[in-house]
């Protein structure tokens, strides 16, 4: 998709751009973060009001119905910013603010159909792809915190599905026996491992469904995919101040933001790294995190809520291992990639880091219990 974009030319990137300059020129577009699925940009203006602004073009083959995307960001980002005036914080906290083109849309059209939007900057920030140490996690949690507490007022119903079927578990494993069914891959050692890891956890896949169906986890507001370079930090003081990437904030379960934020904090190493004998899952970093996150949280977290966190930890990583696998298999159509191994080599950093959280069990049970 990027490399579409480069025969498309810095100037098209420009043009696009300027739809939404409601203020200044555009001196600059240049590809910014390594999101998997949509391609952004970081654009700049010679304006003084607004000196960036992030430019995204929506992965409709993911996205298909990305104008939802832009109304739930509409009503919950104006949600928040009410609450934050009503009862402001006592330090810095933004909130990402959806910008109109010139003509008063939320997005605009390509002549070959692509779904463009843009999005503020937030200003004298950075975000990081994997963890520097312990303040950093205990930031990484009160974000999520933060994000969940400004929203856990908001009716889950209120916002609308944009990705049907996302953390859902037993769906992703019912892709996977497909894709498998009729891949042709040739096994060798990483594969066959793959292969077996999936098998072996079968069941276990339908346990945070399980708990919502009985009633015992509910439906509420989530961000979707709060990993670690979501969250943005103030360079000067390195406090966490946002939470970025907001597609996939729709109704679902705290869980699986709880689940996906630990798994991706807690490997040292991040989810890019090839040595995966090196892959394990800090469990200093894990007490931070939670310490960070129910700091801000607890209010309205249940007994039950507590009580699925260890499953939640285990079960977000392998299902992201399963959703790399399953990719690869099928050919790479869902995750960017740089090479054809990339979502098997991500897949098994996810397997590892399961492992790594599976054979913690009674550690990780320990901390969640201890910071109640
Ligand atoms: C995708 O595009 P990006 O990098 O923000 C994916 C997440 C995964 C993540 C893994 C909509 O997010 O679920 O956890 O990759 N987003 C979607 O890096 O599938
Ligand atoms: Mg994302």
């Amino acid at each position: 998709m990027i490399k579409e974009l480069n025969t498309q030319g810095t100037e098209n990137l420009v043009a696009i751009a300027d739809q939404f300059a409601q203020q200044g020129k555009v001196t600059d577009v240049k590809a910014f973060g390594s999101g998997n699925i949509n391609d952004t940009f970081l654009v700049t203006l010679d304006s003084l009001e607004l000196q960036h602004f992030v430019l995204q073009r929506i992965n409709t083959q993911v996205f298909r119905q990305p104008q939802l995307i832009m109304q739930n960001m509409c009503m919950f980002t104006e949600h928040v910013r009410k609450r934050l005036q009503s009862t402001p914080l006592n330090r810095r906290w933004e909130v990402p603010r959806v910008l109109l083109t010139k003509n008063a849309q939320d997005h605009w059209k390509d002549v070959d159909g692509s779904f463009w939007r843009a999005i503020s900057f937030i200003e004298g920030s950075q975000s990081f792809d994997t963890m520097h140490d312990r303040s950093h996690a205990q930031e990484i949690g009160y974000a999520l915190g933060m994000f969940h507490n400004l929203i856990s007022d908001l009716p889950p119903e209120k916002l609308a599905d944009t990705l049907e079927g996302f953390h859902i578990t037993p769906l992703y494993l019912q892709h996977y026996e497909e894709v498998l069914a009729i891949s042709n891959v040739s096994k060798n050692i990483e594969i066959n491992y793959c292969l077996q890891f999936v098998s072996d956890r079968q069941i276990f896949a339908h346990i945070l469904e399980n708990a919502k169906a009985e009633g015992k986890l509910p439906l509420r507001l989530m961000h979707g995919d709060p990993k670690i370079n979501n969250v943005m930090f103030d360079i000067a003081t390195q406090q966490a101040v946002s939470v970025i990437d907001l597609d996939t904030v729709k109704p679902g379960l705290v869980h699986y933001d709880i689940g996906d934020c630990l798994r991706s904090g807690c490997n040292p190493g991040g989810e890019e790294t090839e040595k995966w004998e090196n892959v394990y899952f800090d469990t200093d970093l894990c007490k931070e995190i939670l310490a960070g996150y129910l700091g801000v949280a607890k209010a309205f977290l249940t007994d039950n809520d507590y009580a699925y966190i260890y499953d939640a930890i285990r079960l977000i990583a392998f299902e992201l291992g399963l959703r790399f696998f399953a990719d690869y298999l099928a050919g790479n159509v869902y995750f960017k990639v740089k090479h054809p191994e990339h979502n098997l080599a991500r897949a098994i950093v996810q397997f590892k880091l399961t492992e790594s959280i599976e054979s913690q069990e009674i550690q990780i049970r320990k901390i969640i219990k201890d910071i109640k």
